[in-house]
């Protein structure tokens, strides 16, 4: 096997806990896990690890028997004269309670630790197969498949069990394996493929993690029946038949995952029915066995015309679902993304999250950087996730999500990632989903002191420094207050400011020559902004009270209106874009001060990437503003170079 990056697991940051003497009283697989880490830790650094119940007491003592109300994964740690305690009622809670000593390092505190929610789940876009045009990982930007490989089952998992390591050591516990774009190969993993699928739970299982699996909706279909149709007795009957096939293998499979009728992907409309009635289908087959169905709700019309302004996809999910609200059986989890059109790198919450009171949501972000950099931008996304969680801007996420589930970043890449400090928003993602109240400026030191357990302050500072607004950086240089979608059509990397303007994905942002935006207001536009509850409905309807950063989004304007900072909507424009490509040249300026100070494959790798970094966002500096400039006629307040 090639080297491969620690990631935010060096053996040093073992070395405090390391050092102990430590009891670890239980059985059963996850105790066995735990048992495993610790004993490797004491035996690099000099403690010791004692599994027996007497003795006089160690510098540690964990164990079960905490109280029931930390329920199946939290964990209660005490500290005082005597030794660190620390109590779970169940074994999930030693395993994320060993993780969080070693994020208290020297420094052990008392604290009780339960997660938000209960599932917090990754969902790779691995395909088995490499597809002709996305390739082995669909928006993959760290190499290949961690799972396949042109066709073929990895041998060697070695790397998985690296990986379920680190995905729990965040409070990760369940993945879907494949891509939710289900192709004729990857269908057979829930039948003759199903072994593959059971190997590779059995690896996750040893870290608490439930593998789920991505399926086809029409799988009947693919497997010889001649209808996919919900409501047929034969197709009802074939999915409780492959479903009770998948728990014979897998006892503890997480669910199905399903992406239906959207962009292409069949799905219950082919046979008049609606999404309840296809999610239910499946809650049903897997019920007995106590599986879920993520069903998403990513549903809009991908063949749009674009001279037809009333068609408005971000209207489409709410549009859609709603109407079903309180029809989903218990075992079926409505995954929406979080904004309502795509992972732009600014938009509002998806007005169907808060819309869906009577079913279960899960709400989706995207780690993977498909429109934020595509993992060669340094793009911190924990501060962007954090304002949604809390509704900084509009209504707070984590008021309405049962879970939370993110797009994995992840690859056969040696830093696992591409660019090493894309690793921080894996980390990140795993500890807001356990706790949304966190703050992303602290969660990112906690993963610098992990990464870099020996850190000098001045590598510490520089890493903060880099990353911390490094999202806020991306924003300015990119699409202007919440308008979205000005990538290259395709592949999204890079500037095309007109690249979906005429398209038929639904993604435009209106410019012509007096102004620009897309007017959603009940009103004039396309009345998306109804959508939202009070208070958010009328503040995003009215221009002077809807969020700078969203006013795009919600409304077409002049060039010359003033936004709420003050400036015209064009000065605003150029200002950005100037400012957010020269803090990029600010930031390749300190990564060069760290020369020496870290590995030098990481360093180089990094230090490629924003010189990458800085090419593209002055590329986006001068395609946007030239665009605006020759749109409006409007000069430059400060007489920049614009072309
Ligand atoms: C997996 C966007 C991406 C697609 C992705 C889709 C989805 O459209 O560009 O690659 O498909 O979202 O989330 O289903």
């Amino acid at each position: 096997m090639d080297v491969v990056d620690p990631a935010w697991l060096p053996p040093d940051t073992w070395r405090a806990i390391g050092r102990r003497r430590i009891r670890l009283t239980g059985h059963g697989l996850l105790v066995d896990t735990v048992a495993g880490e610790l004993g490797q830790a004491c035996a690099r650094f000099g403690g010791e690890l004692v599994r027996s119940t007497g003795g006089p007491p160690c510098d540690v003592e964990m164990g079960l028997g905490g109280e029931a109300a930390l329920g199946a994964e939290g964990f209660a740690i005490t500290t005082g004269s005597g030794p660190v305690r620390l109590r779970a009622h169940q074994p999930h809670g030693l395993l994320y309670g060993m993780f969080h000593l070693l994020r208290l390092g020297d420094a052990p505190a008392s604290t009780t630790c339960r997660p938000a929610v209960p599932r917090r789940m990754l969902d790779h876009w691995d395909n088995v197969d490499v597809h002709p045009v996305m390739g082995q990982v669909e928006r993959g930007y760290a190499g290949s498949s961690l799972f396949w490989r042109a066709g073929a089952p990895r041998r060697d998992l070695t790397r998985v069990t690296t990986y379920a390591r680190m995905l729990a050591s965040c409070g990760i516990n369940a993945v879907a394996l494949n891509n939710v774009n289900v192709h004729a190969t990857e269908a057979r993993l829930l039948t003759d493929r199903l072994g593959e699928v059971a190997e590779l739970a059995g690896v996750f299982r040893r870290y608490g993690i439930r593998t789920h699996l991505s399926v086809s909706f029409a799988a009947p279909v693919l497997h010889g029946l001649d209808t996919a149709d919900p409501l047929d007795v034969r197709v009802r009957r074939w999915w409780e038949h492959a479903t009770a096939a998948v728990y014979q293998d897998i006892p503890d499979f997480g669910g199905y995952l399903v992406k239906a009728d959207s962009e292409g992907r069949p799905g219950p409309f082919t046979y008049g029915r609606t999404h309840a009635d296809g999610a239910n289908l499946l809650a049903d087959a897997l019920a007995p066995h106590g599986g879920v169905v993520h069903w998403r709700a990513f549903v809009y019309n991908h063949r749009q015309d674009w001279r037809d302004r009333s068609i408005d996809r971000a209207r489409a999910a709410f549009d859609h679902f709603t109407p079903h609200d309180g029809t989903f059986r218990d075992n079926v989890v409505l995954q929406v993304k979080h904004g309502p059109m795509d992972f732009q790198a600014r938009e509002p919450v998806s007005p169907l999250i808060p819309a869906m009171p009577r079913t279960r949501i899960g709400v989706e972000f995207q780690i993977t950087q498909e429109y934020t950099g595509q993992q060669r931008h340094v793009c911190y996304l924990a501060p962007m996730w954090s304002e949604l969680l809390r509704g900084t801007h509009g209504p707070a996420l984590a008021d309405s999500a049962s879970e939370f589930v993110a797009v994995a970043n992840v690859g056969d890449d040696p830093f696992w990632t591409g660019h090493p400090l894309a690793q921080a928003n894996l980390y990140a993602f795993g500890r807001l989903a356990w706790d949304p109240g966190l703050d992303p400026a602290a969660v990112l030191d906690e993963w610098i002191t992990l990464t870099f357990p020996d850190t000098p302050a001045r590598l510490g500072d520089a890493l903060h420094a880099i990353m911390q607004n490094s999202w806020a950086t991306y924003e300015r240089y990119t699409a202007p207050l919440g308008v979205g979608f000005m990538v290259h059509p395709g592949d999204h990397y890079g500037p095309a400011v007109d690249g979906y303007e005429y398209s038929r994905w639904g993604t435009y942002h209106h410019a012509d020559r007096d102004g620009v935006g897309v007017d959603r207001t009940v009103t004039t536009g396309t009345g998306q902004a109804a959508q939202y509850p009070e208070p958010w409905r009328r503040i995003y309807d009215s221009r002077p009270d809807c969020p700078d950063e969203l006013v795009l989004f919600f409304h077409h304007l002049p060039y010359t209106h003033v936004l709420r900072s003050g400036v015209t909507v064009i000065q605003h424009i150029y200002d950005t874009h100037f400012a957010g490509a020269d803090e990029v040249a600010v930031m390749r300026g300190r990564w060069a001060e760290l020369s020496g100070t870290l590995p030098p494959a990481a360093y180089e790798r990094v230090a490629e990437l924003l010189d990458e970094q800085v090419r593209s966002a002055g590329e986006w500096r001068d395609q946007v503003n030239s665009y605006f400039f020759r749109k409006s006629g409007v000069p430059d307040a400060h007489g920049r170079r614009i072309y």
